[in-house]
C-alpha cells in the first residue's frame, strides 16, 4: 500500500497521488510571481464570448469588478460546452431519490432540460435581471431551474426547503422575486411532506410574485390558484428543447443567497458571474483533484446553502463532473444509506460536514465497515472546524487510511474555497485547514491590525480581493461596508468573523466564529478547542461548548455532550473524567464549569450547532429565536436535564 507518509501528526502526500494530482507547486509559484496574471490564467478555464480588458478593477473598493468587460454565459459553461466537446453522453447527475427511485441525466439530457426551462421562463415574461425564488428539495429540477436562470441572466435566490413560509416570504419580498419554483411535496423519512402549502402561504399577498411553477414530486394534493400556478410537467416538459444562450457581462448578478446573520434580518449576499465561476471551477478542479470522465463526485450539501451552489452546481458542472445527487437524510431508511450510495455508484470524491462525520462516529464503524468503500480516493470537509479526532476517524474508516482529506474553509460571502490543503501538494495535519490557496491572501491579526506570529490567536482577514468575493448585500450596501469592511477600514481588509492561528509549524487553524471565542479569567479559549478535547475522549460522540457569564471569571465554560453508543452514563464520575480529560488535553483553565449529557444538540439546517441558544440555556434565559432550528423540540430534554441537574 502506498498511502501517504505519516510523520508524527503530519501526513505528507503520497508520491503516487502527487504524480497524477491536478495541482502542483507551480500554482503557488505562479500566484506569488503575479497574482492577477494567475487569475487571468485561471479565467481561461472557461469559455468567454468576449475577452476582458482588465483582470481587476478595485477603484470602487470594497466593490470589485473582475474580468472587466468580459462576457460569458454561465450555463453554457456548465452544460453546452461539454456537449459540444463530444461529452454529451457522459452522465452529469446520478439522482438517488429518498424512496429509492433513480434517474441519470447525461449532459445531453441536461442541455435539453435546461433549454426547456429557459424557454418556459421566457414565455412567462421573465427578462435578464429579474429575480426567481427556488424553494425545492434536492431533485434534478432544482439544479435545472438554477441553470435556466443562469442561462437567461435571471438572478436566482434559492431558499432551503426546510425553511418556514415566513422565512421564504421575507426572502421573496427582499429580492422582489417574480417567479417561485417549488414542488407539491418532498420525501422525508419515507413519507411525503407538503411544501407547496408553505409556498402558498408565503406567496399570499406577496405582490412581486406573478407565477408559481410546481414540480410534481410526491403526488400529494395541493391547493391551486388558477392563472398564477403552473405545473412543471404541463409547461417545461412541453417546451422546445432548443435554446440559444446569449452572453452576459462578467459582473452580471448570478444569484442572491441569504445567510442567517447572528442578529437582525438575513443578509442577501450577491454573487456575480465571471469571477465567481472562475474561482468555483479552479477550486473544484484543484482542491478535489477532480478528473472528468473517471471520478464520481458526491457533495452531500443541500442547494439551499452556498456549498450546494458552488460545489454541486457551478464548480462541478463547469468541470464536466459525474456526480451523485441524493434527496434524503443519511439515515433513511437506515444508517447505511450513504455507504450504500458510495458503493453503488463508486463514489471517488466525497465532500461532507464534520457534524455528519461525528454522527457516523456515534453510529459506530461497523456500519461503514459493512460496505466496499474502496472507490473513495479523496475526502473533503466543510462548514465548521473539524476536530482532530473526527479527522482521523474520517481518514481511517472512510478513507482506508490513505485518502487525503481537504479541510476547506470558506463562507457564503467568499463564494468559493479560500483556505485548504491542495491534495498531492500540501502535507496535512488533523484539524488544520493548512494554508490559503494559491491566488488567495489571508492574514491573522489582532485588534490593532498587527500580524500575529505563530501560536497567537487572532482574527482571520482577507487582505486582497478575490474573484468569487461577494459584491454586496442586496439592497443594503451600507450594511455590506459596515459588516465586513469597517473593522479594518484603514487597511482595507475583509473581516471574516472567524478566529484563527498559525501553529508552530505555520499550519493555519480556524478556531470558529469570534463570537464563539470565550474569555475565561483573561484567557482566550475557543469553544471548538474544548469541543475537540471532549470529543477526543472515548465516551463522547459530539460536544457543544459555550461561554456563559460568570461573576468571577468573566465567562465560564459550559459543555453539552452526546455519548457514544453503548457508553454508560456514570453521572458524576463521567463528568469528573471529562473535566480531567480537558485539563490534560488543553489546560486546567479550559475545564468546563458544567457538563450536561444530552441526547441531541440544536442545529441549524446547514448543520451548525446553535451556540447562541445553548448560551441561553446555560445562562438560564428564555430561549430566543428558534425559527432556523431543524427541530426545536431538542431543547426539551436539555432543559429537563438542567432543572434536574
Ligand atoms: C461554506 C460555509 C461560514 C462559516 C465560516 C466558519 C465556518 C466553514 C470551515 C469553517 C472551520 C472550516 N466554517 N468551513 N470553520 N473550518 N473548514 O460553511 O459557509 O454557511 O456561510 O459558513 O462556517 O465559521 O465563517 P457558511
Amino acid at each position: 500500500m502506498s498511502g501517504s507518509q505519516q510523520v508524527g501528526d503530519v501526513f505528507a502526500p503520497s508520491l503516487e497521488f502527487a504524480t497524477v494530482a491536478n495541482a502542483g507547486p507551480e500554482l503557488q509559484a505562479a500566484a506569488d510571481a503575479d497574482r492577477l496574471a494567475f487569475w487571468d490564467t485561471q479565467a481561461r478555464r472557461l469559455d468567454w464570448a468576449s475577452p476582458w480588458s482588465e483582470v481587476l478593477d478595485w477603484s470602487d473598493a470594497p466593490v470589485a469588478k473582475w474580468f472587466v468587460g468580459g462576457e460569458l454565459n454561465v450555463a453554457y459553461n456548465c452544460v453546452d460546452r461539454h456537449v459540444l466537446a463530444g461529452n454529451g453522453d457522459r452522465v452529469a447527475i446520478h439522482f438517488e431519490g429518498e424512496p429509492g427511485d433513480t434517474r441519470s441525466l447525461t449532459y445531453h439530457d441536461l442541455l435539453a432540460e435546461v433549454s426547456k426551462a429557459a424557454n418556459t421562463f421566457t414565455d412567462l415574461g421573465l427578462v435578464a435581471g429579474d429575480r426567481v425564488a427556488i424553494y425545492m428539495p434536492m431533485i434534478p429540477e432544482a439544479i435545472i431551474a438554477m441553470l435556466a436562470c443562469a442561462r437567461l441572466g435571471l438572478t436566482h435566490s434559492v431558499v432551503f426547503g426546510g425553511f418556514s413560509s415566513h422565512a421564504l416570504r421575507s426572502r421573496i419580498d427582499d429580492a422582489q422575486a417574480k417567479l417561485l419554483v417549488t414542488v407539491d411535496g418532498q420525501w422525508r423519512r419515507g413519507a411525503p411532506a407538503p411544501l407547496k402549502a408553505a409556498a402558498d402561504e408565503a406567496v399570499s399577498g406577496a405582490e412581486s410574485v406573478e407565477h408559481v411553477l410546481v414540480v410534481k414530486r410526491t403526488g400529494i394534493d395541493v391547493e391551486w390558484t388558477e392563472g398564477r400556478d403552473l405545473w412543471w410537467h404541463e409547461t417545461v416538459e412541453k417546451a422546445s428543447d432548443q435554446h440559444t444562450p446569449v452572453p452576459f457581462d462578467a459582473e452580471h448578478p448570478l444569484f442572491i443567497l441569504y445567510t442567517s446573520g447572528t442578529t437582525g434580518k438575513p443578509k442577501g449576499i450577491i454573487h456575480t458571474s465571471g469571477g465567481y465561476l472562475t474561482q468555483a471551477s479552479y477550486t473544484h478542479h484543484n482542491v478535489f483533484d477532480h478528473k472528468p470522465g473517471t471520478d464520481v463526485y458526491w457533495c452531500t450539501a443541500d442547494i439551499g446553502w452556498v456549498t450546494g451552489h458552488t460545489y454541486i452546481v457551478y464548480g462541478p458542472l463547469s468541470n464536466g463532473v459525474t456526480q451523485v445527487v441524493y434527496e434524503g437524510t443519511p439515515n433513511s431508511p437506515n444508517e447505511h444509506r450513504h455507504f450504500e450510495i458510495i458503493e453503488k455508484y463508486g463514489v471517488s470524491i466525497y465532500y461532507t460536514a464534520p457534524t455528519l462525520i461525528r454522527t457516523f462516529m456515534k453510529w459506530g464503524r461497523a456500519i461503514p465497515d459493512a460496505h466496499d468503500l474502496s472507490s473513495i480516493r479523496l475526502l473533503g470537509s466543510v462548514g465548521e472546524p473539524i476536530n482532530p479526532e473526527a479527522w482521523r476517524w474520517y481518514r481511517e474508516v472512510i478513507g482506508a487510511n490513505s485518502a487525503p482529506i481537504v479541510d476547506t474553509w470558506w463562507q457564503t460571502e467568499t463564494g468559493a474555497i479560500m483556505i485548504s490543503p491542495l491534495p498531492g501538494v500540501t502535507a496535512t495535519k488533523p484539524g488544520s485547514a493548512m494554508a490559503p490557496l494559491p491566488g488567495i491572501s489571508a492574514k491573522i491579526v489582532d485588534d490593532e491590525a498587527h500580524e500575529l506570529g505563530h501560536g497567537g490567536n487572532g482574527y482571520l482577514v482577507l487582505d486582497q480581493p478575490w474573484p468569487a468575493m461577494l459584491r454586496g448585500i442586496w439592497g443594503d450596501m451600507d450594511r455590506y461596508r459596515e459588516t465586513y469592511w469597517s473593522r479594518y477600514a484603514e487597511q482595507g481588509w475583509y473581516f471574516a468573523g472567524d478566529g484563527a492561528k498559525y501553529d508552530e509549524d505555520g499550519a493555519l487553524w480556524v478556531l470558529g466564529r469570534v463570537d464563539d471565542v470565550m474569555n475565561v479569567s483573561g484567557h482566550r479559549i475557543s469553544t471548538s478547542e474544548v469541543e475537540s478535547a471532549l470529543v477526543s475522549h472515548p465516551a463522547v460522540a459530539e460536544a457543544a461548548v459555550v461561554g456563559a457569564a460568570d461573576d468571577t471569571t468573566g465567562q465560564g465554560i459550559v459543555a453539552f455532550v452526546i455519548l457514544r453508543e453503548n457508553v454508560e452514563n456514570t453521572g458524576d464520575q463521567l463528568v469528573k473524567d471529562l473535566r480531567d480529560h480537558v485539563a490534560v488535553e488543553i489546560s486546567p483553565i479550559a475545564k468546563p464549569r458544567q457538563i450536561s449529557v444530552v441526547p441531541e444538540l440544536p442545529k441549524t439546517r446547514s448543520g451548525k450547532i446553535m451556540r447562541r441558544l445553548l448560551r441561553d440555556v446555560a445562562e438560564g434565559r428564555e430561549l430566543g429565536d428558534t425559527s432556523t432550528l431543524v427541530d426545536p423540540s431538542v431543547f426539551e430534554p436539555i432543559r429537563v436535564h438542567r432543572s434536574q441537574g
